[in-house]
């Protein structure tokens, strides 16, 4: 018995060394001091032993159990610390590898050219209003003093929902204009930019969709000289300082008197050039007086109160800020056209 015992403690201590796994190590553990395993079943034939070999006997399976636990213990110890060692070794993290290029974009050049006009306006006490898209005729035109047969209101020039043209994809931002001369108290001074949509076949200068910046200002002795003024200041300012402009005679429904203002040319400094298409000049918005008839309809006193209006597009003039040739590159969205900006 004394050499079965000898036999296992030899064959279970090289096991152990070997064992390659912690669960190939608790599977030894089983088979070797389990309650079923084998030293259990060499001690459970101590009953045929003598008086006298039995302490003996029993004295030297403790010693097997606390040999081959102390084994298992070691090795237990020597396993885990290669298992981190290789997980170490396997999620290593290089914090100096390049990360991957993170592509960020970058606001539309178009919509760099309203935040600059936005600032301008803010800076002089403008407020900048937004509004729907989706308008009532009455907004768009009437209120506007454009009344029914007015040639803007034709279906080949506006997208209407319904066949009595009351609803409309807006072809100016006035109607927010309207509603704010409606509905803010006096004296108003706003912006209104935003989309508008009129029926336009798509080239080099027109779209289906496009975008307005319209303002006004209304108070109690508010002038033409007023009007010039502030626009000549908003040119000088996204412009350039001594920014050359004129104002020419033009008619609106919904001013009285009303204008275009064109800027000097700048390339050429009014000689005429391919830019200005040999004019001299560019033209950058309409604008006027507000007819008194449109700020009564809207519950104004005209003899109490008076005000000026602007319109412009946008886009045109982020083309002429930009240097850009085509109107449709705006709307491409192509990002070789838009990195460069
Ligand atoms: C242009 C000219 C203009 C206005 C827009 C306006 C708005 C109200 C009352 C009076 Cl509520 N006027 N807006 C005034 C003059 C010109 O736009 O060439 N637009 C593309």
């Amino acid at each position: 018995m004394k050499a079965l015992m000898q036999e296992l403690r030899e064959n279970a201590l090289n096991a152990i060394s070997d064992a390659e796994s912690i669960d190939s190590l608790d599977a030894l553990r089983v088979r070797y001091l389990g309650k079923k395993g084998e030293l259990t079943a060499i001690l459970k034939q101590m009953g045929k032993l003598s008086a006298e070999e039995r302490p003996v006997m029993g004295q030297l399976a403790n010693q097997i159990r606390s040999d081959l636990e102390a084994s298992i213990e070691n090795t237990r110890k020597r396993l885990e610390a290669a298992a981190l060692e290789a997980r170490l070794q396997m999620e290593t993290l290089d914090v100096t590898i390049p990360a991957k290029e993170l592509k960020l974009g970058h606001k539309h050049p178009m919509y760099m050219a309203l935040d600059e006009i936005k600032d301008i306006f803010v800076g002089m006490g403008f407020t900048v209003l937004d509004g729907p898209e989706v308008e009532l005729a009455s907004y768009n035109f009437d209120k506007l003093n454009a009344e029914e047969g007015h040639p803007s209101r034709d279906w080949s020039d506006t997208f209407y929902f319904d066949e009595d043209s009351r609803v409309m994809l807006r072809s100016q931002t006035s109607p927010m204009q309207v509603r704010a001369m409606e509905t803010m108290p006096l004296p108003i001074r706003i912006i209104a930019p935003g989309r508008v949509y009129r029926k336009d076949e798509v080239d080099a200068t027109h779209s289906p969709m496009f975008h307005q910046v319209e303002g006004m200002v209304i108070d109690k002795n508010v002038t033409m000289a007023d009007l010039k003024g502030t626009l000549n200041a908003v040119m000088e300012q996204l412009f350039g300082e001594g920014t050359v402009t004129r104002f020419r005679p033009h008619h609106f429904p919904f001013t009285e008197p009303s204008c275009e203002m064109d800027v000097q040319c700048h390339k050429c400094g009014g000689k005429g050039c391919p830019t200005c298409k040999g004019e001299g000049w560019i033209e950058v918005l309409g604008a006027g007086m507000i007819h008194p008839h449109v700020l009564e309809m809207s519950g104004i006193d005209p003899e109490e109160y008076t005000g000026w209006a602007f319109g412009m597009g946008l886009e045109r003039l982020a083309m002429r800020r930009f240097k850009i040739s085509d109107l449709r590159l705006i709307f491409e969205n192509d990002v070789r056209f838009l990195e460069q900006f």
